[in-house]
């Protein structure tokens, strides 16, 4: 292909729109659009094909703690695909990398999770841990024990175990979901739900929905309870602290395993390395994805410990599941490189205890801003609520597009936020430096007056 940046980028266009289904998109609309085409990448910054400069405020999909262009990473899967580029963890075999990685996985982990299963995706990762949960019943002589219960506006992928855990309303209809065995509570959004009640109580009430779920359904028929620490594709939600001891209380009390997602959490976006570290949960199995590699290579991880890891390791028969690519040489390298990079350059700390609360106190002045109902975060993740009538925390009629409006202006203004219904999120690089963050803030209070004044307020 040759020609002008923007010939270029018609005909990757065209292309595009001819041969590629994309994940989570009208493909009508975006061929009327033209798709976006991003070229190169380099610590928070991303180009397009017509060579415009974007901060990445989204860290790709949630994922690229370390931030782009890291030499080390590339270094190090050249390396090992020199060495050993493929060998399966199958029938007896390991290899250097997995062995390293895992070790260090335990290391940084909470403690008591102390064994590992690997996977190429979080929707694989909790597909996993939807059939381990089942082998772990089945192992104690309690086969009744089966649905998996999780919330609503959660997101944990795209199998067909992974989709029903799911509970963004339209993952499920287009494909006859959920499957029998799962079930849904209410999420402990309390900026869009809570009404009257104070955070604290609020909390204790939409943990309390497990309870009443649990009865419901019978504990002897219930497995376990699946959530992120901090709900990510959902909005950002966090919990209340009076949310998660409850729910801990709850999976003890009536003798449910608990399963925390920590594909986005996980790998100090939240100011700690883990989202269970930061809330003090106490998971049997953990689901590790996206910042385990910092997106640079697919991988993904199932951490479990205390009585999930003895009767798995005490089985004493086959375990008959495992992916081809589960514990991948090359993925496994970059991973464990990730890890030292986060531990040499005190990036989780930095995440906690500087640069996520500069950014967190940034934003929080956009609360200032008229459209902005709510800025709420921690450590490297962050929402801000588009509101119509801030007293009373009302959004405007989705028909607005309000949140789409905002979106559109960040890319057209070189800035990349999602709008989660009117919630714009936000989750850099933990490498991000305070004039980053500063850019970073100029350009979204542009994009919020720019929505305003599209919103005629
Ligand atoms: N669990 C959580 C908490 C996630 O955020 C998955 C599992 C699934 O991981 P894979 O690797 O199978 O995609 C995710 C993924 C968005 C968005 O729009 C979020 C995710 C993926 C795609 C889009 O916010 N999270």
């Amino acid at each position: 292909m040759s020609g002008t940046p923007h010939n270029l980028t018609r005909a990757l266009q065209e292309s595009d729109a001819a041969h590629h289904l994309h994940p989570f998109t009208d493909h009508q609309g975006l061929a009327r659009k033209g798709v976006r085409v991003i070229t190169r990448a380099d610590g928070v910054y991303l180009w397009d094909s017509e060579g415009h400069q974007l901060l990445d405020a989204m860290s790709g999909l949630w994922c690229v703690n370390v931030g782009y262009g890291r030499k080390e990473l590339d270094e190090t899967a050249a390396r090992q695909m020199t060495e050993l580029p493929y060998y399966n963890t199958f029938f007896q075999t390991t290899h250097p990398p997995v062995v390293a990685l895992s070790d260090k996985l335990v290391q940084v982990a909470p403690a008591g999770l102390d064994l590992v299963s690997y996977a190429g995706s979080g929707s694989e990762a909790n597909d996993s841990i939807a059939k381990l949960v089942r082998y772990y019943w089945n192992l104690q002589g309690q086969p009744r024990k089966k649905t998996i219960i999780s919330r609503h506006l959660a997101y944990h992928g795209v199998t067909m175990a992974a989709a029903s855990m799911s509970g963004l309303a339209p993952m499920h209809p287009q494909f006859d979901l959920p499957l029998p065995g799962f079930a849904h509570i209410a999420a402990p959004y309390w900026y869009g739900e809570g009404g009257d009640l104070s955070p604290e109580d609020f909390g204790r009430k939409a943990a309390g929905a497990l309870e009443r779920k649990l009865l419901e359904l019978g504990p002897e028929t219930v497995a376990a309870f699946i959530g992120e620490p901090i709900q990510g594709a959902g909005g950002v939600i966090i919990p209340p602290d009076s949310y998660w001891p409850e729910i801990q209380r709850i999976c003890a009390a009536y003798d449910i395993l608990l399963i925390a997602d920590e594909v986005i959490c996980g790998f100090g976006r939240t100011g700690a390395w883990f989202g269970s570290d930061s809330f003090g949960i106490k998971p049997d199995f953990m689901t590790l994805a996206k910042g385990l590699t910092s997106g640079y290579l697919p991988m993904a991880a199932v951490l479990m410990g205390g009585r999930v890891a003895a009767a798995f390791r005490a089985a004493g028969e086959e375990l008959v599941h495992g992916f081809t690519y589960s514990g991948h040489p090359v993925a496994a390298a970059v991973a464990l490189r990730n890890i030292e990079i986060l531990e040499d350059e005190g990036l989780v700390e930095r995440a906690g205890r500087e640069i996520g609360p500069y950014l967190q106190a940034r934003l929080k002045e956009l609360e200032a801003h008229p459209l902005i109902g709510e800025v709420r975060g921690r450590g490297m993740i962050a929402a801000m609520e588009i509101v119509e009538h801030k007293p009373s925390r009302a959004h405007f009629d989705p028909r607005r597009g309000a949140g789409m409006i905002c979106r559109n202006h960040c890319f057209e203004n070189g800035l990349v936020m999602r709008a989660v219904r009117d919630t714009m999120v936000l989750a850099p690089p933990l490498t991000i430096t305070r004039a980053e963050v500063d850019l970073l803030i100029e350009r979204a209070a542009k994009c919020l007056d720019l929505t305003q004044r599209d919103l005629g307020r």
